[in-house]
C-alpha cells in the first residue's frame, strides 16, 4: 500500500552542502525565515566553518533589490507579496520555521542515543548546529525553559542538559556547571514533570518507581460508554494525548531501560545534589518543581496513582500485561504505517521509534523510522531544532492564498497562485487510513486537509476548512489566473468531513469530535500542559468551519443546503456562548485574544451580524479598541495564553496582532462607523515593513495547551499582507 512514488509533496529536509551557490540560497532562506528577535542570538562560529545545510527543495526565486523610500499602501502590499512569493517552494508550499518548544529535540537525541543511531541519523554538522541551538537558548540563570521565550524549568533544564552531554559537551564546558547549579538548587532533576521523568527513566537516570504508573492495561478497558468505565477509555482522549501516552505506557509496561554506559554513570552523579543510590524513588512520583507547575495534580489523581502503583506488583509480568503490550504495539504500528512513519507529532514520533526498537532492534519498522526523523528538523540562524510538526505547509499555504486573494493583485501573482493551487490540490487526503477505522479510534479523513503534508495525513477540522476556503477563493479568481480548480466532487467530500466533525454543542474541536467529558481533565498528569485530555471545541475551529461552509454555500447553494444551514445555526450559538463578557474570545492556538477575536468576528460576520446591528460585534470591537496602542498597533504577550487575561507585550506593537485585530474589526464592519482606528493601524503596519518587503520577526505568536509557545514564521508576512489588502479594498 505504501509503495507509491508520491513525490513526498511538501517534504522539508536539510542536507549539508559545501557548494558556494547553494550556500547563497540557504543564507537567504535563513535570513528570510528567521523566527527570532535577532538581537538575542550570536552565530557562534566563523564564516569558513559555517555549517551549510541545503534544503532539498531549495528556494529558486530571487529576491528583488530593496528600496529605501517610504511606500504607498499599494506598494507596500505589492512588495510584501513579491518578497513572500519569492520564498515559495517549487512544489507550491511555503516553508518556515516551526520551532519554539524546548522539550522536543531531547526526545530525538535520547532516542538516537539509546538505539545507537546517533551517527546514522545526525552528521557531525547536524550535531554541531544542535549544540549551537541549545547554547543560544540557555537562559541567563543557567536553565532552559519549556519554550524559547519562557523562564527556566526543570523539565527544560534536565532534558537539554542531558542532550548536550549526549552530543559530546563536557560536564565542565561553559554553561554546564551553571545548569547543574540551577537543578541542584531546586532539588535535582527528579523534580522534573512526569514527561521528563519518563525520559530520565528510559535512559537509566531515574528508577521507574519514581514515575507514576502509565498502566498499559488501560487500552484493554471496554470502549463503550454503556460499560460505565468506557468514558475514560484512552481511545476517547484527544489524539495527541492518547498518541503520546500509548508508547509511554508500552515503555513503562516493559520497564524499558538503556544499557548503562560511562556517560550514564557520570550523568547519574551530575543530575542530583545527593548520591543517586540514596534517593527514595517512590516518594518522588508526585514531585514537580514549582517553576514547572502549570496544572497541579488534583488530589484524586494522587490516590489513583497510588492504587495503580500497588497494582503493578500483580500486573508486571502477568498474562494481562502481555496482552496489553501486544495491543499497544498493534496501535503503534498502525499509527506508524498510516503516517508513513512521520507520526502525528514530534513526541510520539520518537517514542514510537523507541518502542519499535525495544520490541525488536532488528525490525523493519524501526529502520523505517530513521529517515523520517529528518522531516522534523529545521535549521535557522539560532541553530538546528526539532519542530512541533513536520512543518506547517498546508496551513500557511491556505492562509497565503486567502491573503493574496484579498489583495486585489491576484493577476500579478498568478504563477504563485497556480503553484499554491497545485500544492493544495495534491495535499487533500484521498486515501482513507486502513480499515477498520473504529478499531484504531480514527475519524474518517477522506476529503479533509491536513496541517502539513499528505504523507502525514491526519485530518484537522480547521485545516480542512482553511483548505476549502482557499480552494474556493481560487475557484472564484478563475482558472485563467489561478489554474485548475479542485473538482466539485472533492469539494463535496470535504464538506461531508467538516459536517461530520461538529459536536452537539455546536462547536468544532480539532482532529475529532469531543469523545468524552471535560471531567477527564482531572487525570491530566502532565503538570505543564492544560486541557490536553479530550479534544475541546474552540472558537478558531468553529469559526473556520462555519466560514468555510458559508463560502461553499455561496458557490454551491444547492448542495447539502439543509445540513449546512443547521450546522451554521448551531455554530453561531456556540460562538455567541463562548464570547467573554468583555467582548473578546480566547484563542487556543495563537497569541491570544486578538487571534480568538478575529475568528469570533469572522464567524458572526458570516452569519450576517455586523457592528451596526449586533451587540456581540459591538462588544468585540469595543474590546479591541480598548487595547489599541499609541502607535495604532496591537501587541499581545504570550502570557495572555497562560493567564487568560489580556496582557500587553513589553516589546511594543506586533505586526501579527495588529493584522489580526484589523481583520477582526473589518469583519465586524467597524470601518462603516469609524475608520480612524483602522487608518492608524494600517500606518503602523506600513511603518514596520522592512525595505525588502518583509516584516520583522517579533515575539512568538503560536501556542498549544495553554502553556507552550510555538513559532509561525510565515505569519509575519501573511497577515500584514492580508490585513492591508482588505483595508485597501474596504477603507480607502
Ligand atoms: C498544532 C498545530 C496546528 C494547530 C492548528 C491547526 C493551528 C489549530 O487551529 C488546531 C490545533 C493544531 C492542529 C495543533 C494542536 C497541537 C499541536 C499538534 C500543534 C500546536 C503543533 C504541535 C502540538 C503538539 C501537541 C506538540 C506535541 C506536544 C504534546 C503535548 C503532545
Amino acid at each position: 500500500l505504501l509503495h507509491t512514488l508520491n513525490g513526498h509533496q511538501g517534504r522539508q529536509t536539510w542536507e549539508y552542502s559545501t557548494q558556494e551557490s547553494s550556500n547563497k540560497i540557504v543564507e537567504r532562506q535563513e535570513q528570510a525565515r528567521s523566527a527570532f528577535r535577532q538581537a538575542r542570538f550570536e552565530q557562534k562560529h566563523s564564516k569558513d566553518e559555517l555549517l551549510r545545510l541545503q534544503m532539498l527543495q531549495s528556494c529558486s526565486a530571487s529576491l528583488k533589490a530593496p528600496t529605501e523610500t517610504p511606500r504607498s499602501l499599494s506598494d507596500a502590499i505589492q512588495s510584501g507579496m513579491a518578497y513572500f512569493s519569492a520564498l515559495q517552494q517549487p512544489d507550491g508550499h511555503w516553508a518556515g520555521d516551526y520551532g519554539g518548544p524546548m522539550f522536543l529535540m531531547p526526545g530525538l537525541i535520547i532516542t538516537c542515543y539509546i538505539t545507537g543511531s546517533l551517527k546514522a541519523v545526525l552528521t557531525s554538522h547536524h550535531q554541531q548546529e544542535m549544540i549551537r541551538y541549545l547554547e543560544n537558548h540557555q537562559n541567563k540563570d543557567g536553565g532552559w525553559g519549556l519554550h524559547i521565550e519562557g523562564p527556566s524549568t526543570m523539565f527544560g533544564t534536565a532534558l537539554n542538559y542531558v542532550s548536550l552531554r549526549i552530543l559530546g559537551r563536557a560536564a565542565s564546558a561553559a554553561g554546564m556547571p551553571e545548569a547543574r547549579a540551577w537543578m541542584h538548587a531546586r532539588g535535582g532533576a527528579h523534580w522534573s514533570t512526569s514527561w521528563g521523568k519518563v525520559w530520565l527513566a528510559v535512559l537509566g537516570l531515574m528508577e521507574w518507581e519514581g514515575v507514576n504508573p502509565l498502566t498499559p492495561e488501560m487500552w484493554l478497558l471496554p470502549f463503550s460508554k454503556w460499560s460505565g468505565i468506557g468514558w475514560a477509555h484512552p481511545g476517547r482522549f484527544w489524539c495527541h494525548c492518547r498518541m503520546v501516552y500509548l508508547p509511554m505506557s508500552y515503555l513503562y509496561g516493559i520497564r524499558a531501560r538503556c544499557q548503562e554506559t560511562p556517560l550514564i554513570s557520570d550523568l547519574r552523579q551530575e543530575l542530583y545534589p545527593m548520591p543517586y543510590e540514596s534517593i527514595s524513588w517512590n516518594a518522588m512520583r508526585n514531585c514537580c518543581a514549582k517553576e514547572d507547575m502549570y496544572y497541579p495534580h488534583p488530589a484524586l489523581q494522587n490516590v489513583l496513582w497510588w492504587v495503580m502503583s500497588k497494582a503493578e506488583t500483580l500486573l508486571l509480568g502477568s498474562g494481562l500485561r502481555q496482552a496489553a503490550l501486544k495491543e499497544c504495539m498493534k496501535l503503534i504500528h498502525y499509527e506508524d504505517e498510516s503516517t508513513r512513519y512521520l507520526d502525528i507529532g514530534p513526541v510520539n514520533k520518537v517514542l514510537n521509534m523507541l518502542a519499535c526498537w525495544f520490541e525488536d532492534p532488528q525490525s523493519e519498522q524501526f529502520a523505517r523510522h530513521l529517515p523520517r526523523l529528518h522531516d522534523y528538523l529545521w535549521l535557522a540562524e539560532d541553530g538546528m531544532k526539532m519542530q512541533g510538526y513536520n512543518g506547517s505547509q498546508l496551513w500557511d499555504t491556505a492562509f497565503a492564498v486567502q491573503a493574496f486573494a484579498a489583495s486585489g493583485m491576484a493577476k500579478q501573482f498568478s504563477s504563485s497562485l497556480q503553484s499554491a493551487h497545485r500544492y493544495i490540490r495534491s495535499t487533500q487526503v484521498q486515501v482513507e487510513a486502513a480499515a477498520p477505522l473504529d478499531r484504531f479510534y480514527r475519524h474518517p479523513s477522506k476529503g479533509a486537509w491536513p496541517f502539513s503534508t499528505q504523507d502525514h495525513g491526519w485530518p484537522i477540522s480547521d485545516c480542512t476548512s482553511e483548505g476549502l476556503k482557499a480552494a474556493l477563493d481560487l475557484l472564484k479568481i478563475g482558472p485563467d489566473i489561478a489554474g485548475q480548480p479542485v473538482s466539485p466532487a472533492k469539494l463535496h467530500q470535504c464538506v461531508e468531513v467538516i459536517l461530520s466533525y461538529q459536536n452537539s454543542c455546536g462547536g468544532w474541536a480539532t482532529y475529532e469530535k469531543s469523545r468524552s467529558t471535560a471531567l477527564l481533565e482531572l487525570i491530566n498528569p502532565s503538570e505543564t500542559f492544560g486541557d490536553i485530555v479530550i479534544d475541546y471545541p474552540c472558537v478558531e475551529c468553529t469559526s473556520a468551519c462555519m466560514t468555510a461552509l458559508w463560502s461553499f454555500q455561496q458557490h454551491f447553494p444547492e448542495h447539502a443546503a439543509a445540513a449546512i444551514a443547521k450546522a451554521l445555526h448551531a455554530g453561531r450559538a456556540y460562538v455567541e456562548r463562548v464570547q467573554r463578557s468583555d467582548g473578546s474570545w480566547y484563542g487556543s492556538w495563537g497569541v491570544c485574544f486578538t487571534y480568538g477575536t478575529w475568528f469570533g468576528c469572522e464567524a458572526l460576520s458570516a452569519m450576517g451580524q455586523k457592528a451596526q446591528t449586533s451587540m456581540a460585534q459591538q462588544r468585540a470591537c469595543k474590546f479591541l479598541l480598548l487595547h489599541q496602542r499609541e502607535d495604532g498597533g496591537w501587541g499581545e504577550s504570550y502570557l495572555s495564553c497562560q493567564d487568560k487575561i489580556y496582557t500587553q507585550a513589553e516589546t511594543g506593537s506586533q505586526v501579527i496582532n495588529t493584522a489580526w485585530a484589523m481583520l477582526a474589526l473589518m469583519a465586524a464592519d467597524q470601518h462603516r462607523s469609524d475608520a480612524k482606528p483602522l487608518h492608524r493601524a494600517a500606518k503602523c503596519l506600513l511603518a514596520a515593513q522592512l525595505p525588502s518587503g518583509d516584516w520583522p520577526q517579533q515575539a512568538i505568536s503560536g501556542v498549544f495547551n495553554r502553556n507552550c509557545m510555538i513559532t509561525y514564521s510565515n505569519y509575519r508576512n501573511i497577515f500584514p499582507i492580508w490585513a492591508l489588502g482588505k483595508y485597501r479594498s474596504l477603507c480607502t
